[in-house]
């Protein structure tokens, strides 16, 4: 048996240096993810493939010529065990499923069975390349230099995921003043429903002095949708329609503990946007914007919408239907890469209930449910 490793810029370019050095009988034996040193001074890293692959020269009998030309011949030896068939058959399976995906676990992750599970799901959950990389690099550095506490295998595979983004209260960021909180986001994500649940929990249930601006003057009618809540909750609701009434509304509602100021939905694609969104709230220190994303959008709208609703400084994303979707990776590849912190959760229409703040856990656990 001839046994090579190979290494390369993609899989299709390993693939063809396999093809072009052991020939089409070449078996892949593994396939790892990279990373490789951009250039001779150790400059930057950029990621590869490894591939090992091997050809068994006396599987092709030969035809007498002396170059083994008897693809169609091989056949398993009568006397090979039919397990050991089996055992192959569902080796060479892995393997396979490990091509198709491009990179599979790497050895030495192989050697820890649940670890190995963990991640062939966390690669079939639609994370993002470069975290998978990251989530490797950190699981074998806790497994080589092992703390001074001992880890579960468990602890072992979430410590990273638990780690990579971020969450925060508002209510306790900002003690002992008055609380601006605008609501931004694109159309029909959950803002005025949110800002509903926010005012019952505050005001209602926490007896804190809580009141509402309305800024939606985009669809008809929005503000009685809020009036309603707050009429409800007997708290002082203000309709605004451009910026200086919005400081003059901020300026009467100060004595106040939190002031929660609804915005009109916008489309994250409206060419406008940003300039109506700086035009509106830019530039007031005291506003905490806060943008609402629902889980049930596509990623690349989502990629899309933070990038465009960001031209504001944003204190959190709040994430709205939750319980319309049990796939959490295109949020959670967003919270990790902008490490905007993340407040509350939404899973329902419920007002007040359906409503938690967010920690570590949770959002992990939202991102490990479709494991179970
Ligand atoms: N299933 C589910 N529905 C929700 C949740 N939050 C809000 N909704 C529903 O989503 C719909 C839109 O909610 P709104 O609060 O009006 O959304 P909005 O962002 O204010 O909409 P616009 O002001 O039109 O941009 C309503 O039917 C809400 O009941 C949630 O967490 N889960
Ligand atoms: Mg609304």
């Amino acid at each position: 048996m001839k046994l090579k490793t190979f290494l390369a810029r993609d899989l299709k370019d390993a693939l063809s240096q396999v093809k072009k050095e052991l020939g089409p009988e070449a078996v892949i034996l593994s396939t790892q993810s990279r990373w490789f040193k951009e250039n001779q001074a150790g400059w930057g890293r950029r990621p590869g493939v490894e591939v090992t692959a091997a050809v068994d020269m006396t599987a092709f009998p030969s035809n007498g010529d002396g170059n083994g030309d008897g693809r169609t011949e091989w056949l398993p030896s009568p006397s090979t065990p039919v397990s050991q068939i089996q055992e192959d058959l569902e080796e060479v399976k892995d393997l396979l499923h490990q091509w198709v995906r491009q990179s599979g676990p790497p050895s030495w992750l192989m050697q820890h069975k649940e670890l190995t599970m963990f991640y062939r799901f966390l690669t079939r959950s639609g994370l993002d390349e470069r975290f998978l990389q990251r989530w490797l690099d950190n699981v074998q550095g806790m497994l080589e230099q092992p703390g001074e506490q001992p880890l579960t295998l468990k602890e072992v595979a979430s410590r990273y995921l638990m780690q990579a983004f971020e969450v925060v209260d508002p209510w306790k960021a900002k003690d002992g003043q008055p609380r601006y909180w605008a609501f931004i986001g694109p159309t029909g994500v959950g803002k005025t429903t949110t800002i509903a649940k926010l005012a019952a929990k505050f005001g209602i249930i926490e007896k804190h002095k809580v009141g509402l601006i309305s800024m939606d003057n985009q669809r008809l009618g929005a503000h009685n949708q809020l009036a309603a809540y707050a009429r409800l909750a007997g708290q002082p609701l203000m309709v605004v329609h451009q910026r200086q009434e919005l400081l003059e509304a901020m300026e009467k509602l100060a004595d106040l503990d939190l002031v929660l100021i609804d915005t009109a939905g916008r489309s994250p694609y409206a060419p406008a946007l940003q300039k109506e969104l700086q035009e509106s709230l830019g530039e007031l220190p005291e506003l905490e914007n806060h943008l609402v994303l629902s889980a049930t959008t596509k990623e690349s709208n989502l990629i899309n919408a933070i990038k465009r609703f960001s031209v504001l400084p944003i204190s959190s994303y709040i994430i709205t239907k939750l319980d319309e979707t049990n796939d959490f990776s295109a949020i959670f590849n967003q919270l990790c890469r902008h490490r905007v912190p993340v407040s509350y959760l939404t899973a329902g229409q419920q007002v007040p209930e359906d409503i938690e703040l967010s920690s570590r856990r949770r959002v992990t656990e939202l991102l490990l449910r479709r494991r179970s």
